[in-house]
């Protein structure tokens, strides 16, 4: 979907993104005066979500990459979708899981992980906080990880709620040579549920370990969350459309407390306006210089 859609859609909630066409249109994008703040913060906080993983092949959520076949992703991110398909939805999560699984960290993601190790050199702490589930964060080194909505290597059982990581790939025989996201639904076979994966508990079926569209985040998880969000003196929100609730919620809440927020984006997402900086442009380009970790 073209900028100019996305804007215009975004246009329709009462908002619009600021478009940056060159970097030096963009405002706050003050380096030296970023890297000042980030030397004197303390307890920093950074907020990705799928733009971080972007330059590392995997498609973001509602850009062009945010649909498998003719489904949208946000529709199968449903337990719905998954109650009324599971086969379907497990086509798609291992189509996730084989992009995932076979992608590398960009430098956005090792920035963060340096950075990690240099607060904590110098008694300070870089927690991220993630809406992403490919994992990439803890593949970088980074070790601080909240993942807010799950994770692609993990699975939980639909009974007895036994939790595995699983990287296996495919998860299951049936699954083997599935979830082409060019082919049609109608041209394949459905997959009988006894042949979806199961639990090694109790023989049951397991689903993907991920918060979907109306599902509770994990209570201790969100608790943390909150907890960083309250206690940082610095905040960065990277790659995301920041319009999924409650992590939409968290940069905002921080620039109310009157602590500096920087963005990293390729555009100006409406909730950033009173962020104190915006770094336009990829930011497996941006993080690195802003961070001064290359
Ligand atoms: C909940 C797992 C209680 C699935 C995901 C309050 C108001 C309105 C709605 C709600 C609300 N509270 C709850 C809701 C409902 C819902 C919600 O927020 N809906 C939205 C769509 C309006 N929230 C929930 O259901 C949450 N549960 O709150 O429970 C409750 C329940 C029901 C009702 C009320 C309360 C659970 C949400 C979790 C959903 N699961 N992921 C999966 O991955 O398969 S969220 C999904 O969206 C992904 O995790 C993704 O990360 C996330 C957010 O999207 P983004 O990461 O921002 O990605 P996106 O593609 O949108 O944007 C990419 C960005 O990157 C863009 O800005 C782009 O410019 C930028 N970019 C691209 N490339 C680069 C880049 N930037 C820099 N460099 C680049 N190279
Ligand atoms: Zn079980």
């Amino acid at each position: 979907m073209a900028f100019s859609a996305v804007s215009s859609k975004l246009g329709l909630l009462g908002q619009t993104t600021k478009l940056c066409t060159t970097m030096s249109k963009c405002k706050y994008s003050d380096y030296a005066q970023f890297s000042k703040i980030l030397a004197e913060s303390k307890n920093i906080i950074a907020l990705t979500g799928a733009g971080v993983s972007a330059e590392s092949g995997i498609p973001v959520f509602r850009g062009p990459g945010g649909f498998w076949r003719t489904h949208r992703a946000t529709d199968l991110a449903t337990p719905q979708a998954f109650r009324a398909n599971p086969a379907l939805v497990w086509e798609f999560y291992h189509y996730r899981r084989t992009v995932a699984f076979n992608c590398q960290p960009n430098p956005a993601h090792i920035a963060l992980a340096e950075l990690e190790k240099n607060c904590s050199a110098n008694g300070k702490t870089l927690h991220v906080i993630t809406q992403n589930v490919d994992g990439l964060h803890i593949v970088a080194g980074s070790q601080n990880v909240l993942e807010l909505h799950g994770s692609l290597r993990k699975v939980i059982c639909t009974k007895c709620k036994h939790i595995d990581v699983n990287i296996d790939q495919p998860i299951c025989k049936a699954l083997e040579g599935r979830g082409d996201p060019n082919l049609k639904d109608a041209n394949l076979p459905i997959i009988p549920n006894e042949e979806l994966p199961k639990c090694k508990k109790c023989n049951s079926l397991v689903r993907p370990y991920i918060v979907w569209f109306g599902e509770n985040l994990d209570a201790k998880v969100l608790h943390k969350a909150k907890e960083l969000v309250e206690n940082c003196d610095l905040c960065m929100v990277i790659g995301t459309s920041s319009v999924v609730y409650p992590a939409a919620m968290f940069a905002p809440l921080v620039a109310e407390r009157g602590k500096p927020v920087a963005e990293f984006n390729l555009n100006q997402e409406p909730a950033s306006n009173d962020f104190s900086f915006h770094f336009c442009g990829p930011c497996g380009e941006t993080l690195p210089k802003a961070l001064q970790v290359n």
